[in-house]
This record gives structure tokens, C-alpha cells and sequence, in this order.
């Protein structure tokens, strides 16, 4: 299924009057609401091929029909949604989850569609079918020098499918550590790891980026050997300038100040980018915004300060991917609401006036600094995210055209009802 230009147009005219309504009264309360709109308009957020399928739990799976069956398929649902909202022209690969066969007829598909190859992923959590040696206790921190091989070697694998696609990053994530007290030796995992990590860094591109990615529990509960930005950190830093650390918003501890991580990561210059989604409990890979908006918005504000500090470009110094996947909603549907929620806090941090802030912070006068945060943060940002996916050739809203148009239901026509995607 494609959406032509002509429904998008008609839809964005039947809803342009409420819309403009909406816009006058937003761009009078918001002073630099122009200056945001277009950094909205050049705003991209990488969707990852494992999201375009409903997600399991470990008790069972429930597909929603349509689901894409093939490489190709994934390529074009991520292309459905950079037509609606005009800023999800990326997808990022998990592989072996979709091995691209054919680099180039997939190069040419998601160009076909507007879309580029963001980060590719390496996956040592699991065996494969025709795999040799078990990850079972471990990938590059395993004792076992064969199987640590065994996983560079993969990894190396994917930097090659990467550049092939016309990627320019690696994002490493390891679901090393152990369950138990006395399993395994705490520095020896740590210097095992980073000679595998040393090894991958080697065969990059001179243009490319290795993020590390870490997590605090899960597969493993005792111990991670990437288990916080500390440790992230570290070997990004022991690496070399072509290493990042990567924050997952699943992967912290309850209450864990997730801003201030990034703030630090970003004055250190080593803030890659992002796995955005939302979490109550753990990593619930929920969608972005769905639970703490609040926290989404602080995140956006430390980032826009600390990117305004070192003058980085928005749209191209940091990996922006989402990292969401569940049981009960459309996925596609799923993914709008997180580029939006992720838009929103990016516009709203956009808006708050940091001057007024630092005069604030500097008179310690912390009523104030609370008052002009969330003044940014409860100021209705909605119409300017709209006027974004307008100017740029998407819809008012992606999610009201998604079911006006009857995706879905399209989806499942063509490809059937009992469809399972390949990921998680
Ligand atoms: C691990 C993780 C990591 C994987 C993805 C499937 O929890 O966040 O990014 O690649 O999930
Ligand atoms: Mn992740
Ligand atoms: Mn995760």
C-alpha cells in the first residue's frame, strides 16, 4: 500500500481551518514558535525494523494481521509512516532479525520511500539456528576465547550489511553479565569485553560511530557488564572518539535522573543518541511519552541546552531512535504517537527561555526556574508539531489519516491476517 500525495493534501484541507485556529493562538503564546517549526520540520527520529510487528511478552503473542513478512515489507510500513508525518525517514536493522540478501534492491526500495539506513544492530543475546557456539553465558565477556571470536566476528558481519545500506553506525548492545553471586569475574568480563569491543571498533569506517549501549538488568539480574553509563562510558572512552555511549530510556534504575545522565554525556561529548520509549516498571518498551511526559520534556530540555552549549546540529550529531514494541496496539499507529510525544517535548523544551532560566538559576531563585519549565512544559505545542508535518508534505494528523485511509485494514487485505514480523 502507498499514500498518494492527493489524500494527504485533501485530508490537510478539510482540517486546514480548525488547524490554523489552533496555530494563531499557539504562535501568540509562544514567542519563538517560527524558529521551532522549523527545527521540527528538519527533525528525523530513526524507527527500528523490530517495532513494525505487535511484541510478545514472554507468555505469549497476539498479532494484530498485516504484519510485514519480509524485509521489504518492513521497508515499506516505515515508509507509510514518513508519509504521514514527513520525520520518520530512517529505520534502523537488527540483524540477523533482517538480513538484507539483496543490499541494493533494498537500498533502492528505501530510497524509493524517502528513507535511509540509521544505526544497524548486532545480536549476541540469542542463538541462531546455524550458529556453532552458545551465548549462553555471554558474548564478548565470555570465557571462552572461541566464542568471543565468534561474536567480534558477527558484529563485524554487520558493519559490512551496514555499509553496504549506506549506514554510518553500529549500535553494540550485550546482554552480558550473570545471575549470580561469584558467576563470573567482574574485571575480566569488563577487559574481555573491551577487547572485543576494541576489535569491532577497528573495523569501522573512518565516517562511522560505535554506540554502546547499556542496560541495568535483564536478560542477566545480578550483573551487567554494560549495565549503566558508567560502564558505558568507560569503554566508550577507552575506545576512542568514534565511540558513544547510547541511553535507552528502559535501561535505568527506578528513578534514575535520566537528564542529568544526558547532560554530563553531552558536556563529555559522548552522548550518541537515543533508544526513546516509556516505562513504568522496567524496560517496558512502552510508547515514547505514554507515562512521563514530564520526563520525556526535561530530557529534550537538558538536550537542547547542552546542544546549544557545544553547537551541535539537531538533526545530525545525535542517533534519534525509538526503541518502543508491545502487545496491544497497532504498531504503526503505536509509532506516530511516540514521534509525536518525542516532537512535543522537543517543541516545548524548544520554547522555554533560557535567559530568564539562567538569571533565575543564578539568583537561586528556584520558584522561578520551576515556573519557567513548566510553563514550557504545559503550553499546548500540538498545532506547531502539525504545521511541521504540514510545510514538510505530511498529514495534520498522521494518526486521524492512518485510520481515515484504513491502513490497517489495506495492510491485512494484502498480506493477510496471521502474520508474524521477525524480532522480538
Ligand atoms: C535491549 C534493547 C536493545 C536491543 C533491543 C531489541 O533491551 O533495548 O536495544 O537491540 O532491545
Ligand atoms: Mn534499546
Ligand atoms: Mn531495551
Amino acid at each position: 500500500m502507498q499514500i498518494s500525495k492527493s489524500f494527504i493534501e485533501q485530508y490537510n484541507d478539510d482540517n486546514l481551518k480548525a488547524h490554523q485556529r489552533k496555530l494563531d493562538f499557539s504562535t501568540s503564546e509562544i514567542e519563538n514558535s517560527e524558529a521551532i517549526i522549523k527545527q521540527l520540520v528538519d527533525f528525523q527520529i530513526a524507527i527500528p525494523s523490530w517495532a513494525l510487528g505487535t511484541g510478545g511478552t514472554r507468555f505469549g503473542r497476539f498479532p494484530g494481521g498485516g504484519e510485514p513478512r519480509s524485509l521489504e515489507e518492513k521497508i515499506e510500513d516505515v515508509g507509510l509512516l514518513h508519509a504521514l508525518n514527513q520525520a520518520s525517514g530512517a529505520i534502523s536493522l537488527h540483524i540477523p532479525w533482517d538480513i538484507p540478501t539483496d543490499a541494493n534492491a533494498i537500498r533502492n526500495l528505501a530510497a524509493q520511500h524517502g528513507l535511509k539506513f540509521d544505526a544497524v544492530n548486532s545480536n549476541t543475546f540469542q542463538d541462531q539456528a546455524d550458529q556453532a557456539l552458545s551465548y549462553k553465558f555471554g558474548s564478548l565477556q565470555n570465557v571462552n576465547k572461541a566464542i568471543r571470536k565468534q561474536a567480534v566476528d558477527h558484529n563485524i558481519e554487520v558493519i559490512k550489511h551496514g555499509i553496504e545500506l549506506g549506514s554510518d553506525s553500529l549500535t553494540v548492545w550485550l546482554s552480558d553479565g550473570s545471575c549470580f553471586p561469584g558467576q563470573l569475574n567482574f574485571r575480566k568480563a569488563f577487559q574481555n569485553t573491551l577487547e572485543g569491543l576494541q576489535e569491532i571498533y577497528a573495523a569501522l569506517p573512518s565516517n562511522w560511530k560505535m554506540f554502546v549501549e547499556y542496560k541495568c538488568a535483564e536478560p542477566n539480574f545480578y550483573s551487567t557488564t554494560v549495565g549503566d553509563w558508567g560502564q558505558s562510558l568507560l569503554y566508550a572512552s577507552k575506545l576512542g572518539e568514534k565511540a558513544y555511549t547510547l541511553v535507552d530510556l528502559g535501561h535505568h534504575l527506578p528513578n534514575a535522573n535520566i537528564e542529568q545522565i544526558v547532560s554530563l554525556l553531552l558536556m563529555e561529548g559522548k552522548l550518541g543518541g537515543f533508544h526513546f520509549n516509556d516505562s513504568k516498571y522496567g524496560d517496558d518498551d512502552l510508547t515514547a511519552g505514554a507515562l512521563k511526559p514530564y520526563q520525556l520534556f526535561l530530557i529534550f530540555n537538558e538536550l537542547v541546552e547542552g546542544m546549544n552549549a557545544r553547537n551541535m546540529n539537531h538533526a545530525k550529531d545525535l542517533g534519534w531512535m525509538i526503541d518502543a514494541s508491545h502487545n496491544v496496539k497497532d504498531p504503526l499507529e503505536d509509532l506516530l504517537q511516540s514521534v509525536e510525544a518525542i516532537m512535543m517535548a522537543y517543541a516545548q523544551a524548544l520554547s522555554v527561555d533560557r535567559q530568564a532560566l539562567e538569571i533565575a538559576q543564578n539568583e537561586n531563585d528556584t520558584v522561578r526556574c520551576q515556573e519557567i519549565l513548566q510553563n514550557a512544559f504545559r503550553t499546548d505545542v500540538r498545532a506547531l508539531v502539525a504545521e511541521a508535518s504540514l510545510r514538510a508534505g505530511g498529514a495534520l494528523n498522521p494518526i486521524g489519516l492512518f485510520r481515515n485511509l484504513k491502513v490497517r485494514e489495506n495492510l491485512i487485505k494484502e498480506r493477510g491476517f496471521k502474520t508474524i514480523a521477525t524480532g522480538l
